[in-house]
């Protein structure tokens, strides 16, 4: 089916005048739609290899995005068919949404310290506000922030082999390396276990990338709702410092620009802090450090593992970009992990 037959099926406004690719998501394929009326449109082709039960996303987005807009904030548009209230249509082959673009908005994959502390705000924000959604929401990936069963993959991937890659010797070295931290980085879910840390609705893609900016630079509202389902605190902790405090890129070839950005962190710590003061624990806050910590980690066991099982599920650019970038997140877990103790020292002082 043409994508412009497709747009047709939802009830947008207006004559479709363009439609162009959008945004660097990973997973999903995103465009937007221009038309001859001031609205225009995000499309998104949902990896339905992926998020296996559509109905079950959009309607965890729905209650989602009906909880903040009652409350007063700003959250994504979904627009639904033009016969039917659904938000989703499949062609026969594949799944599709539209929601409304938010004019005058952009989105960034670098913040500045003013803005991430308002990211801060903003989460801890949108955790606040859901922490008394009516329903319960379902897993739109089962255990998809679970450290046990990433690891648990890992090993899995090392043993099919299926790509032949294990015969690179810094492939061995960073699987072993993981390993060996393996019980360390597994604390939430034991913490869990015993009873002592809580599940919360998170988001559970805090990237930076999606929020989305306004001119001046102000977050207007948090965006790509796919993955919001109960998690640990340390998740939308954790995955907004991976991608906003690491002073080079997700995949960069050159590992020396990688590193921890203190001032990122303080500022988004201070903004995070204030807006989950209500219902943090003292274990939950005491262990936010682990929290940046975990998330480098677990994306580092996630993108080798990829690279092992011959690149099925993040998109990828050349062979080895997998590896370039469990490269980088490792190089930016070391990094956080000599911050450590100075991480530690400012959220006591907070
Ligand atoms: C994916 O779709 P995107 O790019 O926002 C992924 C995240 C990873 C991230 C790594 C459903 O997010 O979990 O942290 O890539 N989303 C899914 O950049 O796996
Ligand atoms: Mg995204």
């Amino acid at each position: 089916m043409e994508l412009q037959e497709i747009i047709g099926k939802f009830a947008i406004n207006g004559n479709i005048t363009t439609v162009e690719p959008l945004g660097s998501g990973l997973i999903n394929d995103t465009y937007r739609v221009k038309t001859d009326t001031p609205d225009s449109y995000v499309l998104q082709r949902i990896n339905h290899h992926i998020f296996t039960d559509v109905e079950l996303l959009q309607s965890n987005i729905e209650a989602v995005t009906s909880h903040l807009r009652a409350k007063g904030a700003r959250t994504l548009i979904l627009v639904p068919l033009r016969d039917s209230d659904k938000t989703f249509f499949f062609d026969g082959e594949n799944y599709w949404r539209i929601s409304l673009y938010v004019n005058g908005s952009h989105t960034c994959d670098a913040v500045t310290p003013e803005s991430s502390y308002d990211a801060g705000r903003s989460f801890g924000e949108f955790e606040a506000m859901l922490s008394d959604i009516p329903v319960t929401l379902g897993e739109t990936i089962p255990d998809f922030h679970n450290m046990e069963l990433r690891l648990q993959q890992l090993k899995e991937a090392v043993s099919d082999d299926r790509a032949e890659r294990m015969k690179r010797p810094e492939v061995k070295e960073l699987v072993d390396k993981m390993l060996a931290l393996a019980d360390d980085m597994c604390l939430a879910e034991r913490l869990y276990r015993e009873g002592k840390l809580p599940k919360r609705v998170c988001h559970c893609d805090t990237k930076v990338n999606n929020m989305l900016f306004d001119d001046e630079g102000k977050v207007i509202c948090v965006i790509d709702l796919d993955t919001v389902m109960p998690g640990f605190v340390f998740s939308d902790y954790g995955d907004f410092l991976r991608t906003a405090a690491n002073t080079g890129a997700e995949d960069d070839t050159e590992l020396s620009r990688v590193g921890f950005n203190m001032e990122i962190f303080r500022c988004f710590t201070r903004g995070f802090i204030e807006t989950t003061a209500s219902f943090l624990t003292p274990l939950e806050k005491e262990n936010l450090p682990y929290g940046a910590q975990r998330f480098a980690f677990m994306q580092a066991v996630r993108f080798l593992a990829d690279y092992i099982n011959g690149d099925t599920y993040y998109k990828v650019r050349y062979p080895e970009h997998n590896l370039v970038r469990t490269k980088a997140q490792w190089r930016l877990f070391e990094s956080i992990t000599e911050h450590l103790g100075e991480m530690k020292a400012f959220i006591a002082s907070l």
